[in-house]
């Protein structure tokens, strides 16, 4: 009796990680790279081609994160290439990876 249950429990988890990463995939379609570069472009407002700590701020807090100004600041500590504190197009495909890695989800519209 017990060796079944504890088999059919063994199953249980099985079927639950199953169901996630199912539900991860098909949960998760506007996460890519992409989406998130779209995302961040539009958050240069002095047009200057990168975005400083402030911009990257301004857009963490769009996002609904708790902690923007934490996210921002390692954003560009894994992001920022050069050292010179802003985040370049060239920079931000690592910047995407990291908001990927994050979970944090970009709104559906910039998927395109
Ligand atoms: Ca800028
Ligand atoms: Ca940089």
């Amino acid at each position: 009796m017990g060796g079944n249950n504890h088999i059919l429990s063994q199953l249980e988890i099985v079927f639950y990680i199953f169901v996630k990463v199912k539900h991860n995939k098909g949960g998760l379609p506007t996460c890519t790279k992409q989406a998130v570069k779209n995302y961040f472009r539009k958050f240069d407002t002095n047009g200057d081609g990168k975005l400083s700590f402030l911009e990257l701020k301004n857009a963490f807090k769009m996002l609904g994160v708790k902690a923007p100004f934490w996210e921002a600041l390692q954003a560009i500590n894994k992001a920022d290439d050069n050292g010179d504190f802003c985040i370049t197009d060239d920079e931000l495909g690592t910047l995407a990876e990291f908001v990927i890695e994050r979970g944090i989800s970009i709104p559906a519209s910039y998927s395109a």
